[in-house]
């Protein structure tokens, strides 16, 4: 059986952050905890792009925008929606996390879902403490990790072409093909 896991170590990768300014305490720390998460894993300040947008409904154009250029190996959105008593919390959450899956599957980077959907403001910055939950600090964790396994999995897929493609050039040198 072949798995492919991840590891967390970093140095030399590039990282794009979309943060969103909406509720600025809470994504104002899931961004220092992001940063701080980064650079403990050895990624240089000039290798982190940081785009701030006004709110959670913005984040997937300018994390598609940014995995498109590829000048990114990974990136991380965060952002904090806190239902109020309105609907509205629904459809920002809803826009928000299609928006970057389906973003992720566009430009075929890692895009990290940081966004915290919560019912309190209590409960998000508890989520975003780095001391309890540390949210940010996961983003950047599963960006490493996501941007491994993908090498990974490409590296495998590229290798199993290439040996399609000899075999095939063995076969037709030996006559053996049509
Ligand atoms: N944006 C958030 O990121 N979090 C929220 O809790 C939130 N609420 O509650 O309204 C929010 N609204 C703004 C929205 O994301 C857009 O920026 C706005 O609708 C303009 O398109």
């Amino acid at each position: 059986m072949k798995r492919h896991k991840g590891s967390h170590s970093a140095t030399g990768l590039r990282i794009g952050i979309v943060v969103a300014r909406f509720n600025p305490s809470v994504t104002g720390k899931l961004l220092s905890s992001c940063l701080a998460g980064l650079s403990r894993q050895g990624i240089k300040d000039d290798h982190i792009h940081v785009a701030r947008v006004p709110g959670a409904f913005e984040i997937p154009l300018v994390a598609r925008t940014l995995a498109m250029t590829k000048q990114c190996d990974a990136v991380i959105c965060l952002g904090a929606v806190i239902r109020g008593d309105t609907p509205h919390f629904d459809y920002i959450c809803a826009a928000a996390s299609q928006g970057i899956s389906q973003a992720a599957l566009d430009a075929g980077v890692p895009i990290i879902f940081g966004v915290l959907t919560t019912e309190t403001v209590a409960q998000a910055v508890e989520r975003a403490d780095p001391a309890k939950f540390d949210r940010g600090g996961e983003a950047a964790k599963s960006a490493i990790e996501m941007i491994r396994v993908m090498r990974l999995v490409k590296g495998d897929a590229d290798r199993s072409a290439n040996s399609k493609l000899t075999s095939g050039a063995v076969k037709r040198r030996a006559g053996k093909t049509r």
